[in-house]
């Protein structure tokens, strides 16, 4: 389980890094259609995409490349739910397909209309976030399915989706994963699925968390073949089965979702939902508060107090300094006093509560104002190693009132290479 989430981290930073020198391109100012814009991207691109309906059936094959829907097509600020970009499929066999690539991202797009709409094949460190995939199409053989992973990708990453009406006469699944390895199914809201809200066949690696699986006709995940699958934090309402062949994990509920309004396709929640704050309660919400299960979380307006936290590398060198950066920013409209202090957990799970990092320091900021500073720690020569080690930069009242924080795991190793 850690090290799912640890592999999670690792690939949100090397996107990250790669991001930033970025060249943008955007449809259809610079291009009138989607593929051509990704035909003439170079690795390191993104290619943005504005409100519109966009009738096409797009391949990546470029790595390094970011597709970004739910541009205002005047001022190019990002809103997905305010500037939908549509991608139709034709009623063909993928609207939206990666196929040999690796760190490429497919966010903020709402897309139908294909047998299969959202696609990797053969791809590693593929990011499919925050899309909405409905109304998937029954072409050339009966089945069809909203998000695929096939023929031996790896570290994929599928959360924030909604996908809804994905339905045919028989084998249709919300999420198909097959032959692959280490994918990560995260916050994702599925409801009227014909079959299968995740299946997965001769796979490793698969981890389930803080979905919303909701009437849903056989299985809410059902793992075939497959080793290391785990699921943990899910809402199942409507399911004929909840699992099949996987055990079920902790924190998992039985119970109606309380949508908003799903006739009308709005998911998100209503206040007496029991998916808020439900989910991974290491995890939070952009409202600091716990993590609520599904795509679309439930702003409960806590104090808008943010903190990053983030390693310059994921190992730690005994005799050597080890970079992170931490940043807090007061984005409430109160000014804020309190406590700031490292915990370091052992890979034991125990608190490591000695000096110089359980030593909380005062910070005072204004409304608006951010606090940065980089830290270099001394890696004693005695560290044990083996297992993961985490930090989590906290922010509240020491030690235990805590109204925001942010952490990271990390391996201590002797010569570059992680001791497991
Ligand atoms: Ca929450």
């Amino acid at each position: 389980m850690k090290r799912s989430v640890w592999a999670l981290a690792g690939m949100v930073m090397i996107f990250s890094a790669s991001s930033t020198v970025a060249r943008e391109i955007r449809i259809p100012d610079d291009y009138p259609t989607i593929q051509e814009g990704l035909d003439r991207a170079e690795p390191g691109d993104v290619v943005q995409v504005a409100a519109g309906e966009y009738a096409e059936n797009v391949v990546i094959t470029t790595s390094e490349i970011a597709l970004q829907g739910g541009f205002n097509p005047e001022t190019w600020e990002r809103s997905p739910a305010e500037f939908p970009s549509y991608i139709d499929g034709n009623g063909d066999w993928n609207a939206v397909l990666v196929e040999g690539a690796h760190s490429v991202e497919v966010s903020g797009f709402d897309i139908s209309h294909a047998k299969q709409l959202l696609k990797c094949a053969g791809s590693h460190e593929i990011r499919f976030l925050e899309n909405v995939l409905h109304d998937s199409v029954r072409q050339y053989n009966g089945y069809t399915h909203a998000l695929v992973v096939a023929d031996e990708s790896s570290n994929v990453v599928m959360s924030r989706n909604q996908v809804y009406d994905i339905v045919s006469a028989y084998n249709s699944e919300g999420v198909w994963i097959t032959n692959s390895d280490d994918v990560f199914v995260m916050n994702n809201t599925l409801h009227n699925v014909g079959r299968d809200g995740v299946f997965a066949r001769y796979c490793s690696g698969i981890s389930v968390r803080n979905n919303i699986f909701s009437d849903i006709g056989e299985s809410g995940i059902q793992m075939v073949a497959s080793s290391d699958a785990s699921g943990a934090y899910n809402c199942f309402y409507g399911v004929r089965l909840r699992y099949e062949g996987i055990a079920p994990g902790p924190g998992d509920i039985a119970a109606n979702p309380s949508f908003v309004n799903a006739g009308e396709k709005d998911f998100h929640l209503r206040e007496d939902s029991p998916c808020i704050d439900a989910g991974d309660p290491d995890m939070k919400d952009p409202d600091s508060t716990r993590l609520d299960m599904g795509a679309l979380y439930f702003d409960q307006g806590m104090p808008a107090v943010q903190v990053e936290f983030v390693p310059e590398s994921d190992v730690a060198y005994v005799g050597e300094s080890f970079g992170v950066d931490a940043l807090i920013v007061n984005g409430s409209d109160e000014p804020l006093a309190a406590d700031s202090w490292v915990d370091l957990y052992l890979p034991t799970g125990e608190l490591y509560a000695s000096r110089p990092f359980h030593d909380p320091w005062r910070i005072m900021l204004e409304p608006g104002f951010a606090f940065e500073e980089h830290f270099d720690f001394d890696v004693p020569g005695d560290t044990p190693l083996g297992g993961y080690y985490s930090a989590v930069l906290r922010v509240g009242t020491f030690p235990d009132d805590v109204i925001a924080e942010s952490g990271f795991e990390f391996v201590v190793s002797l010569n570059g290479r992680p001791e497991f």
